[in-house]
């Protein structure tokens, strides 16, 4: 299996890793952190050194306690320059920009990022899947529901008895909208949308029945990290210090077929999911099989 995005292609025939990079003042877990153009460079050479395949950077947030939406112009001051400084800095390092705004996504793409990861899996902005489209660009479906503001909430948190059909029927729905508008099928990606109108037993359903969302026919990313539902099960309430749980997910759902990872801590992930890979295919992850990115 292949991810094909606006600048090149990502094999995934290893685990792939997106480094996380949140320019926003309130998200849950890091929010406020890089204050400076420097801070997101530092920390982008950091996630690439300790073995990113790709960098994720959102200039909005969608916290778990209700988001404030973010104003375009805002938007886009927080993450061009970002994207921008990313190419230059690492132009083997594909980006993805995190973003449910196609004005957003557009200047993000001329930018030079070849990948848009929108949460709403092209539901809030009508001319999303033309702006992908026009570029080519890699794309992430997420399942959620409702709107920024309340979408990491469980306002809409109500399901059948069998969350995952649900799950699986409103992301076919948003596959469908993707492939009529002319979006590749090799550039597409799927996501259930971990803690995204989801309580902790509608996120463990999702992961533990993850083969159903693969059975979409797509790639599986999943963006559990440091989220709220590993506080819940771990009891840690600080999410930096959710690391050990996060691994956690993140090898069961290798293991039912999850090829994505979207992550905070990028090191200790890595280790886990390499070993937890190459037990699975009784050899070592090979040089050759990370290096098989290009951007
Ligand atoms: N989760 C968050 C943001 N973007 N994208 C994908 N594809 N999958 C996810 O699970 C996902 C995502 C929320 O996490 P974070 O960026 O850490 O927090 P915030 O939204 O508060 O900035």
């Amino acid at each position: 299996m292949i991810w094909r995005h606006a600048t090149g292609v990502i094999e995934l025939n290893t685990p792939r890793i997106l480094g996380i990079v949140n320019v926003t003042p309130d998200s849950f877990s890091d929010g406020g952190r890089l204050a400076t153009l420097d801070d997101a460079r530092r920390l982008i050479d950091r996630l690439v050194e300790e073995g990113a395949d790709a960098i994720d950077i959102g200039g909005e947030s969608t916290r778990p306690q209700g988001a404030e939406p973010v104003a375009t112009a805002e938007e886009l001051r927080r993450v061009i320059p970002v994207i921008d400084a990313a190419r230059r800095d690492h132009p083997r390092i594909p980006v993805s920009v995190d973003t449910v705004k196609a004005s957003v996504a557009e200047a993000a793409l001329d930018a030079g990022a070849s990948i848009v990861n929108d949460v709403s899996g092209f539901r809030l902005d009508p001319r999303m899947p033309e702006v992908c489209v026009a570029a080519r660009a890699g794309v992430v479906l997420m399942h959620s529901r409702g709107d920024v503001a309340d979408m990491a909430t469980f306002v809409h948190a109500k399901y059948s008895d069998d969350v995952v059909a649900d799950i699986v029927r409103e992301l076919a729905t948003q596959i469908d909208r993707a492939s009529e508008a002319g979006v590749d099928r090799e550039c597409l990606v799927v996501d259930p949308g971990i803690g995204f109108s989801k309580r902790a037993e509608h996120s463990l359903a999702a992961l533990a029945q993850l083969d159903r969302i693969s059975a979409l026919g797509l790639p599986v990313l999943i963006g559990v990290s440091r989220k709220r539902f590993i506080g819940t099960i771990t009891g840690v309430d600080a999410p930096a210090a959710r690391v050990g749980g996060t691994i956690g997910a993140n090898v069961a759902a290798l293991d039912r077929g999850a090829r994505l990872f979207r992550v905070h801590d990028v090191k200790p992930n890595r280790h886990a999911l390499d070993v937890a890979w190459s037990i699975a295919m009784a050899a070592p992850r090979t040089r050759a099989a990370a290096r098989a990115v290009t951007a």
